[in-house]
C-alpha cells in the first residue's frame, strides 16, 4: 500500500536530521501549511459568497487591492505573529516591514530566530476568472541578535534563504517547498483537510520545449530578447524548436508547469518597466531557490537571482527561471546584446 504523509510529518521527519533544531523552522512551515489551507478554502468559495470585487484601496505598487489580497495578506500576518519565531514580517502587500518583539515562554526569553517575506496572493488580477492564483513565502534567518528584527534582517540575498515554497489554489491546491533539501509537492485532501505528499525530490527537465513570456510586451523588449523569441519559433527539429508558448499570467502557475514539465518563463526589463515587474524579495528569490534545489536556473540575465544584493524590500527584478539550458540560452544572446 502506498505510505501517505502529511506535510507536518514529512517537514518534523526532515528536522529531526538536525539534532541541534530548535524546531522554530518546522513550527513556522506548519503555521503557513495552515495559512494557506485557509487561504484555499476562501478562494475555493469566492464565487460562491459573493466576496469578489474591488476594495477601493490601492496597494504600495499602485495597483487595485481586492478583498482575497486583504484577507491572505491579514491571515498570514496574524499567523506568523502568534505563532512566534518570526522577528520581521514582509508582506507584498505592506509598504514597510513589521517588526516584531521578542517573547517570554515560562519566564525565559526567547529569541525569535526568522525573518518571513511573503506574496499573499500573486496573479490577484486573475481572481474573477477563475485562473489558478498562489501564495509565496521565503524564511531567512535573523542576521541582528535579538529584539525586534531590522531592515538589514529584511535586506538579505536570496542565497541565504533557509526555506521558500509556494501555494498554487488550481484544480487542487498543492503546496511546494524546500528547505534546501530538494523540493517536495504536497496537494491538499480536501476531505480529510490535510496536505499529503504527492510529489519527493521534484527535478525539472533541463531542456524544455515551452517558453512563458507576456508577448503583448515585444515591441518594448530589448534586442536581445526579441532574438531569442525569434529563435524559439524557429524550425529546427534537431533543437526541439519551435517552442510552444504557454502563459497563463499568474506567475505560481506559469512557474509550476514549467517545474513540472519543463520550460522557461521570462518577465525581462522593457522600455515601460527597466528593472523588469516582478519583485525579487517576494516573487524571484523564493521561486529562484525552488528552481536550483530542482536542478534548474535562474537569472536576471546577467547574474543569478540568488545573488542579488536587495536594496529595497520592494526592488523589482527582470526575470528569466526555469531549465538550465533554456536559461543559459537566453543569457548569451543578452550578453551579445550587451557586447
Ligand atoms: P501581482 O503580484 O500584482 O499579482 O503581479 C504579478 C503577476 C504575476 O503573477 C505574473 O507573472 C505577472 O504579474 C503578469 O504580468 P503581466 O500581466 O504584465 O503579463
Ligand atoms: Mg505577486
Amino acid at each position: 500500500m502506498k505510505k501517505f504523509n502529511t506535510i507536518y510529518r514529512h517537514i518534523v521527519e526532515a528536522e529531526r536530521k538536525y539534532p541541534e533544531a530548535t524546531g522554530q523552522l518546522s513550527d513556522l512551515l506548519a503555521d503557513i501549511a495552515l495559512a494557506c489551507k485557509m487561504i484555499s478554502l476562501e478562494v475555493n468559495r469566492a464565487g460562491l459568497i459573493d466576496i469578489l470585487g474591488f476594495t477601493g484601496d490601492t496597494n504600495v505598487q499602485g495597483e487595485e487591492v481586492k478583498k482575497l489580497d486583504v484577507y491572505a495578506n491579514e491571515l498570514l500576518t496574524n499567523m506568523m505573529k502568534q505563532g512566534g519565531h518570526i522577528c520581521a514580517i514582509c508582506s507584498e502587500e505592506e509598504e514597510n516591514f513589521l517588526p516584531l518583539e521578542d517573547k517570554f515562554v515560562d519566564n525565559k526569553y526567547v529569541t525569535n530566530k526568522y525573518i518571513c517575506h511573503f506574496d499573499p496572493l500573486d496573479g490577484s488580477s486573475n481572481i474573477d476568472a477563475n485562473v489558478s492564483i498562489g501564495t509565496i513565502f521565503s524564511i531567512y534567518k535573523r542576521v541582528s541578535d535579538n529584539g525586534p528584527g531590522e531592515l538589514r534582517d529584511c535586506l538579505q540575498k536570496g542565497v541565504d534563504q533557509v526555506a521558500a515554497g509556494y501555494a498554487i489554489y488550481g484544480s487542487s491546491t498543492v503546496l511546494v517547498y524546500t528547505t534546501g533539501d530538494g523540493v517536495h509537492a504536497f496537494t491538499l485532501d480536501p476531505t480529510a483537510g490535510e496536505f499529503l505528499l504527492s510529489s519527493e525530490n521534484i527535478r525539472i527537465p533541463k531542456r524544455s520545449k515551452t517558453y512563458s513570456v507576456n508577448e503583448g510586451n515585444h515591441n518594448k523588449w530589448s534586442k536581445g530578447i526579441k532574438d531569442y523569441v525569434s529563435y524559439l519559433k524557429e524550425s529546427d527539429p534537431g533543437t526541439g524548436r519551435p517552442y510552444s508558448s504557454r502563459y497563463i499570467g499568474s506567475l505560481v502557475a506559469d512557474f509550476h508547469r514549467n517545474l513540472l514539465y519543463g520550460g522557461i518563463f521570462m518577465y525581462p526589463a522593457d522600455k515601460k518597466n527597466p528593472d523588469g515587474k516582478l519583485r525579487l524579495m517576494y516573487e524571484a528569490n523564493p521561486l529562484s531557490m525552488i528552481v536550483e534545489q530542482a536542478g534548474g536556473r535562474s537569472s536576471n540575465g546577467r547574474i543569478r537571482i540568488l545573488e542579488i544584493e536587495p536594496k529595497a524590500l520592494h526592488q523589482r527584478t527582470p526575470l528569466f527561471i526555469g531549465s538550465e539550458e533554456d536559461v543559459l540560452a537566453v543569457e548569451r544572446f543578452l550578453a551579445t546584446e550587451n557586447n
